[in-house]
């Protein structure tokens, strides 16, 4: 399960604090079910400090990082942490998400539909097979927080 390129890819997607006060959580689980996507893992969390600076140690350096840091962890709102099943969900799902900067993310996308703003732009998606592998092991580390299941959708989607 999980290795990248095969029917059983998986990938990290959280909705951020900003999503979750907008009440688009329902919203993006539905696109990611309605493409015929599987939901392996699903929590609902104020992260702890550690745990966003880890997510997010590649982009330590960079001015925002803090206030990053912050948003995602100060309890305004929780995370939604997600982990997605199916061909190419990697890819598809940045895809899905649309480009990090709103102000070039296609419409039909979720960040093209619902927001405007870099800092405030609704979602995360793992950007590789290393990504993926990495943030859902730090979100969903504990045993049996990702199930296998098998979807009666396989045989039709
Ligand atoms: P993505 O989320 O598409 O993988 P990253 O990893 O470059 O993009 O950025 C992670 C997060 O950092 C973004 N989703 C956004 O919330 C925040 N971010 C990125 N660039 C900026 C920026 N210039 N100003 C404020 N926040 C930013």
């Amino acid at each position: 399960y999980g290795a990248p390129g095969t029917s059983k890819e998986r990938t990290f997607i959280a909705v951020k604090p900003d999503g979750v006060q907008r009440n688009l959580v329902g919203e993006i689980i539905s696109r990611f079910e309605r493409r015929g996507y599987k939901l392996v893992g699903l929590k609902l969390l104020v992260p702890p400090v550690e745990l966003a600076k880890e997510h997010y140690a590649d982009l330590s350096s960079k001015p925002f990082f803090a206030g990053l840091v912050d948003y995602m962890t100060n309890g305004r709102a929780p995370v939604v942490g997600m982990v997605w099943e199916g061909p190419s969900v990697i890819k598809q799902g940045r895809i899905m998400l649309g480009a990090t900067d709103p102000k070039n993310s296609g419409t039909g996308t979720i960040r093209g539909d619902f927001c405007l703003s870099i800092g405030r732009n609704i979602v995360h998606g793992s950007d590789s097979a290393e990504s993926a592998e990495k943030e859902i092991s730090l979100w969903f580390g504990g045993k049996g927080e990702v199930v296998n299941w098998t979807s009666n959708n396989e045989e039709w989607v």
